[in-house]
């Protein structure tokens, strides 16, 4: 087990002993335990064959050190399934609720009978919540907004989180001979910026080797279904991942039917049946035109003659269309557009020539100004503009005028230094609560690019939120609208604003909004980015790096742009630098 893994049990043991009553100091000592196993950098696991003892950590007594050599040995803990014997699974879901916490999940359990989110919702609908004692009609309303929010939160993994189980889970599952194709279908093929579950899909000369290995993967923490050619786990993450093994005739047509979206599987659906053809995750089927079937024989998904199923070209030839890149399978125009041929060139990785959102030494970043500089030259891009916070962000160590006007002497150095690449001066100006922004205009007469960004006071009112941005976006000397609704997936909601409305602005002022390519930010998100492209706003796709190792995240901005029908026309950086500055400038 890893030692996020340990901790992770710590921590519920140390709720479920609250919810149960238990002494507060064994509660705090579990809590302890779970914090000092967090942090500690060598795997616990380790510390035997290092010749190290569990209870040289702070806070790990001989108990504790027992507990966690049972996880670590049998990956279970008999205290806490004995606990659970007692104590609702479930109830563990309210702990982290806001509003709600260990003490008043007890409550909630004793006094209602609450345990699960299920029940408290119904609890708290009826209005049961706010009759208790400590709780009123305030945190009642607090519970139920929690709860939305948890729901929407728990079921979808950020798009980034989800690489980090799937690559390593395909390449384990590759590694077998008897595999022949491997491909993950699903919202996952589609790039959409969460995730419900994983959907993999194979084609192999024997399935039961590959379904075995499947379910012996390290990670899974439970099996739900475990078939020849269908098997479905639950990674430790939570991500739950389904394999589907099918033969080489039908691969095509299952990679299109599971990688969805479902929208877009239904006009596959319906064009078919106009040109009387039948589509399934089996193939493209001729129907029989005699009605004369039995009700079973309908049902079959492999009736009639099979036209196409082995690759996805081949089924939307069938169907008349062009093949659609799943970043368009939305059902947002796409179908049509392959039926007549028209559908976009989506923009490319290859497509840009320069990242114009990152940070060094001077702020927050990781790497100083030339390792960026090189970076950025390693990429093979034309251009990058540096983007160190301004002085109103202290604790990211932002730039006053003084400090930026130093920064251009190290900049101008390096810069004279690295021909190879055009280093653009800019700084990621704060937008302050009332509109204005965090640097004088005289610094900023200085930069090559202004870009401008919210970090504080998301909570302001939606009117008085749009005043301020709209007043940012009108100031004469802004270029781009950076991370425009300052949303951290699964973390953070965009602050309320009237997003039209600034996109308007930003189109009357000559102002370009950023698809921040952070896998945390994803902002423009897909819909957004529709909008500003019919507007006629040019989407700058910036990594927002705080280091060289994350100028590779730009893959994110170019998945969502494609999600956006993007092409390399509607994005400033995959423009030649002299065109960049000429489209910024007022
Ligand atoms: P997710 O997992 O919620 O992020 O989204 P998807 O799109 O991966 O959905 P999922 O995993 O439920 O199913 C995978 C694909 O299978 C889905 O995109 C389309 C196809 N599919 C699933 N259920 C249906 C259905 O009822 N009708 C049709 N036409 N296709 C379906
Ligand atoms: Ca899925
Ligand atoms: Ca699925
Ligand atoms: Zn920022």
């Amino acid at each position: 087990m890893t030692n996020a893994q340990i901790a992770a049990v710590l921590s519920k043991l140390g709720d479920l002993l609250e919810i149960q009553g238990a002494n507060p100091f064994r509660v705090r000592a579990y809590r302890n335990a779970a914090r000092t196993v967090e942090a500690e950098t060598t795997p616990l696991e380790r510390f035997a064959e290092e010749g190290r003892e569990l209870t040289e950590l702070s806070g790990i007594g001989k108990d504790m050190a027992q507990s966690i050599q049972e996880l670590n040995e049998t990956g279970k803990l008999s205290m806490l399934e004995e606990m659970f014997e007692i104590v609702p699974r479930t109830l563990l879901d309210l702990v982290h609720l806001p509003g709600v916490g260990p003490k008043k999940t007890k409550k909630l359990w004793e006094e209602l009978g609450v345990t699960s989110v299920d029940e408290l919702e119904k609890a708290a609908n009826a209005g049961r919540v706010a009759e208790l004692d400590g709780f009123g009609a305030k945190s009642q309303e607090k519970i139920l907004t929690g709860i939305a929010e948890w729901r929407q939160h728990q079921e979808r993994m950020p798009l980034g989180d989800a690489d980090h189980q799937v690559e390593p889970l395909v390449a384990y599952l590759s590694e077998l001979p008897q595999v022949e194709r491997l491909e993950v279908a699903g919202s996952y093929r589609r790039r959409r910026e969460t995730v419900g579950d994983i959907d993999l899909l194979a084609i192999a000369t024997e399935p039961e080797p590959v379904m075995e290995r499947f379910l012996a993967y390290p990670e899974v923490e439970r099996v739900d279904m475990s078939g020849t050619t269908r098997g479905s786990v639950v990674l430790g993450s939570g991500l739950q991942v389904d394999l589907r093994i099918v033969p080489p005739e039908s691969y095509g047509a299952a990679l299109v039917y599971f990688t969805g979206s479902k929208e877009h599987n239904i006009k596959l659906r319906q064009r078919a049946l106009q040109k009387g053809l039948r589509v399934s995750e089996y193939g493209v089927f001729e129907s029989d035109p005699s009605e004369e079937k039995s009700a079973e024989e309908k049902a079959d998904p492999k009736a009639g003659k099979r036209v196409a199923g082995a690759t996805e070209e081949e089924v939307y030839k069938a169907l008349d269309l062009d093949w659609v890149p799943p970043e368009l399978r939305e059902d947002r125009g796409e179908v049509d557009a392959a039926a007549s041929h028209s559908l976009p060139r989506l923009i490319e990785l290859g497509d840009l020539k320069g990242d114009l959102q990152m940070h060094s030494t001077w702020s927050d970043g990781k790497n100083s100004v030339e390792e960026m500089l090189e970076g950025c030259a390693a990429r093979g891009y034309e251009y990058f503009a540096l983007t160190d916070h301004s002085q109103s962000l202290a604790m990211t160590g932002g730039l006053d005028e003084k400090r930026l006007r130093e920064q251009w002497k190290e900049i101008d150095e390096v810069a004279a230094r690295h021909p190879e690449i055009r280093f653009l001066k800019s700084q990621e100006v704060d937008i302050l609560a009332d509109g204005t922004l965090d640097t004088d205009d005289e610094a900023l007469k200085g930069l090559d690019i202004v870009l401008v960004s919210v970090h504080s006071r998301f909570e302001l009112p939606e009117k008085e939120q749009t005043e301020r941005i709209l007043k940012a976006v009108c100031h004469p000397l802004v270029n781009i609208l950076a991370h425009p609704t300052g949303r951290i997936l699964g973390r953070r909601k965009p602050y309320p604003f009237d997003v039209d409305k600034v996109l308007r602005a930003c189109k009357d002022h000559n102002v370009a909004v950023e698809l921040n390519a952070h896998p945390e930010r994803l902002d423009l998100k897909d819909t957004h980015l529709i909008r500003a492209r019919e507007l006629g706003i040019p989407v700058v796709i910036s990594t927002d790096a705080h280091g060289v190792k994350e100028l590779g995240l730009i893959r994110y901005g170019i998945e969502q742009a494609r999600r956006a029908w993007l092409q390399p026309k509607h994005v400033l950086n995959t423009r030649p630098v002299d065109e960049v500055l000429k489209m910024l400038a007022k």
